[in-house]
């Protein structure tokens, strides 16, 4: 992208009435962790397509952190699984993260895949599993401290299949019960983000199935307790938007697990199906993060952990990893550059149209000049894409990586 190309946008989002040196310094803030589970292979129920190159153990999942945090400059975390990324030393975990200019970030408990929890984790009915699901939960506890990470990430698979299954409300108590242990073994600094889903892999009830559900049980627990919204963990038509404004609102939307969805839990590149989708939860936090004077918005608009949560099944790993980071820069551009005078003004009027217009005016923009030059100012490749294509770290870790050994 050439001087020019930029110099045009800036005078058109002049014209737009937008402040562009505080777009670019927006921009520039904006961090996404991305997911140790999305470098290795993974698929969905049907096949597991094995990708030559993809990490088989935690070291190589954070080299390939690492190399996305290079290229994009956006990406300085990594979320782990446990124990899919269990190792003897969590200290040292971190360290390598640290000696490849990455840290760990949020610590995913995962209380999904093992026999005994078939029937519930923390909400089986027998109060042996519950003890051990709750003990997976505080390891987990001490795994965030030993890598200086202050996020946990928590979701259940928690549910029932039948009507008469597990009884609905001593189950509800359960989850609180286990997870107000958890919480009083929290730091200070620690958050712990609850995620929830409609259904899936129980298809009858699940134990935490809507955001109301998680942001009731965060505001039972304490501050330390927020919600987390996977985009992908809704029914067809959620407006996914309208829960960010309100959790915002109350002070209780901790982050995001980024993916994209057509049908269901589909896992899919973020802002691949539904763009539009994106843009608008981002202009709801643009919006939260104007609101300067109220104190409520403010305590967690300005932290909100941005996570992509995805599975890469039939995709080059890396390079979805860089594609899903760049659509989130693209849309939060694009919010950024609402004029949200005009927006009030047209709202005060009573004027659908032009309100309806100003929000997707943002969205029409071409944020590409904005974004190449955001990314050179900082020292960084304009197109992340096309410099991984040409580093050859492709071929490198397909060549490194030649044995079939799955990481999980
Ligand atoms: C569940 C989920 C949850 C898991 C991840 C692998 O569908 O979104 O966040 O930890 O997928
Ligand atoms: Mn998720
Ligand atoms: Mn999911």
């Amino acid at each position: 992208m050439t001087d020019s190309a930029y110099a045009w946008f800036e005078r058109e989002q002049r014209e737009r009435g937008i402040d562009m040196t505080q777009v670019k310094a927006r921009l520039n803030a904006l961090k996404i962790e991305t997911p140790s589970w999305g470098y290795a292979d993974q698929g969905t129920r049907f096949q597991t397509f094995k990708k030559a190159g993809a990490a088989r153990t935690v070291q190589e999942k954070l080299e390939d952190a690492a190399m996305v945090h290079r290229l994009t400059g956006a990406c300085p975390n990594v979320a782990i699984h446990i124990p899919w990324d269990h190792t003897e030393d969590y200290g040292k975990l971190a360290a390598d993260a640290k000696s490849l200019g990455i840290g760990i970030g949020a610590v995913n408990p995962n209380l999904f895949q093992e026999h005994d929890y078939m029937l519930g984790s923390v909400t089986h009915h027998e109060p042996e599993v519950r003890r051990r699901a709750v003990e997976h939960l505080l390891d987990c506890v001490d795994i965030a401290r030993a890598t200086g990470s202050d996020a946990l990430s928590l979701w259940f698979a928690d549910g029932t299949n039948y009507p008469g299954q597990g009884d609905i409300r001593q189950r509800k108590a359960w989850m609180e019960e286990s997870l107000r242990e958890m919480y009083r073994a929290l730091d200070p600094g620690m958050r712990m983000l609850i995620e929830y889903k409609f259904f899936e892999p129980a298809f009858y009830h699940t134990d935490l199935a809507d955001w109301g559900m998680a942001y009731n049980l965060a505001l039972k627990l304490g501050p330390q307790a927020e919600v987390l919204v996977d985009t992908g963990h809704h029914p067809q038509g959620t407006n996914i938007e309208h829960i960010v404004a309100y959790l915002l609102d109350e002070g209780r939307l901790g982050g995001f697990h980024f993916n994209a969805r057509k049908y269901a839990d589909d896992d899919l590149i973020v802002g691949s199906a539904n763009p539009y989708e994106l843009f608008l939860i981002f202009s709801q936090i643009v919006l939260a993060e104007n609101d300067s004077a109220n104190p409520l918005v403010q305590r967690t608009a300005g932290r909100i952990a941005y996570m992509i949560d995805q599975s890469h099944n039939i995709e080059a790993k890396v390079p979805a990893m860089i594609r899903s980071v760049m659509n989130v820069q693209t849309q939060y551009a694009k919010a950024l550059l609402i004029n949200w005078n005009a927006l009030a003004e047209a709202q005060q009027a009573g004027d659908v149209l032009e309100a309806e217009a100003a929000v997707r005016d943002a969205f029409e923009q071409n944020v590409t000049p904005l974004l190449h030059a955001v990314r050179e100012e900082a020292g960084l490749p304009a197109d992340p894409m096309r410099a991984f294509k040409t580093s050859g770290y492709a071929e490198r870790i397909v060549s490194a990586r030649s044995s079939a050994v799955n990481a999980r």
